[in-house]
């Protein structure tokens, strides 16, 4: 009989707004649908869960989060991994803890305060719990440390309007670094975590058309409505071609960073998008000229989700990430 494998931890972390909280809100639905259980390790996580989820089904966008989130969540299921090979091992029960590391304290560490001006960097100013603490920056910092896989969400649209992904990055990475130092877990020049980079938005006009002009989607011949899928080889020039159109050029300088601090064998790229694409219920296929999923609310300025939810790429990362078998030693 096969024993359980050790849980895995896994850190999502991302600049705010950069759809963390969505992210997790379509994970519940998106690990359902794979027969995966996702299970709050308290009532905190639950009930976080449970309303962001709701929202989502009734075609709304979470609220942004300003208060440090500690917050974590299990997921059980089973690992079919290498199903598809000659002597591939059983199938076997897989647990993985996700740590949610969200808090506006992570870009400013160390103690240094916000700015005056935070609009541009995405907080209301006015918000006297945004502004994170040194005390909370590195606890949250300690538990990236702490786990074996980290998944890096990165908003091209944001960035596209914001640009300040590498400021917001470094001062993470850096911190991360001298930790593993001191606790000398580096591995040659390598940090010991296996890293996820994943575009989130992949539903976004702006990032799908990046995508097709380039020529790096494909579709499933399964999939009875065409939805456009990403050729896994192109996933990683993808996510440089969005970081070239970003406002600030620094974002550039996060990829060569993720490629000197991680082994490339613990780094893959995905492309998400937490609703997934839309398609005019009396087309037959997936349209490339009517596509997006969300639009603006009727009554208000908040933005809605047009059609029916369809996660993708949302729980693949975690797998993979929570996949012990394939990280370099
Ligand atoms: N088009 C699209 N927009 C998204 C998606 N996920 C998040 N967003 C948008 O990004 C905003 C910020 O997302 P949120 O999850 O609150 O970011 P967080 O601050 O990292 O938790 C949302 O209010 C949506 O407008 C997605 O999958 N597709
Ligand atoms: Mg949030």
């Amino acid at each position: 009989m096969s024993s359980p494998e050790p849980m895995r931890r896994i850190g999502l972390w991302g600049a705010p707004s950069c759809g963390k909280t969505t992210y997790l809100a379509s994970l519940f639905i998106a690990a359902a649908r794979a027969k995966w259980a996702l299970v709050g390790t308290d009532s905190t996580a639950t009930d976080f869960m449970t309303a962001n989820t709701d929202l989502l089904y009734q075609r709304r966008f979470p609220p942004p989060t300003f208060v440090i989130d500690n917050m974590s969540w299990i997921l059980r299921g089973t690992s079919h991994r290498g199903a598809h090979l000659p002597g591939a091992p059983a199938p076997r029960p897989t647990t993985i803890r996700l740590d949610l590391m969200d808090s506006p304290g992570m870009l400013f560490g160390l103690g240094q305060q916000p700015p005056e001006d935070e609009d541009d960097l995405g907080y209301p100013a006015e918000d006297g719990k945004g502004g994170g603490t040194a005390a909370s920056f590195d606890e949250l910092v300690d538990r990236l440390v702490g786990c074996e896989g980290i998944l890096y969400l990165y908003d091209p649209v944001r960035e596209r309007d914001m640009g300040n992904e590498f400021r917001y990055f470094q001062n993470v990475l850096q911190r991360i670094a001298q930790i593993c130092e001191e606790k000398g877990m580096f591995q040659g020049q390598y940090l010991p975590h296996k890293i996820a980079v994943c575009v989130t938005k992949f539903d976004d006009v702006r990032v799908l058309r990046t995508a097709y002009e380039r020529k790096y989607l494909t579709y499933d011949p399964a999939d009875p409505h065409r939805f456009p899928v990403l050729i896994p080889e192109h996933a990683e020039n993808l996510y440089s071609d969005l970081l070239r159109v970003s406002s600030g050029g620094g974002a550039v300088q996060v990829h060569e960073t993720i490629k000197t601090f991680f082994h490339r064998r613990r780094i893959r790229y995905f492309a998400s998008s937490a609703i997934g694409f839309y398609k005019d219920p009396l087309a037959q296929h997936f349209q490339m000229r009517d596509f997006s999923n969300v639009q603006p609310g009727e009554h208000d300025d908040e933005l809605r989700i047009r059609g029916p939810i369809r996660p993708i790429n949302i729980l693949e990362p975690l797998l993979w990430l929570g996949d012990d078998g394939q990280a370099a030693r």
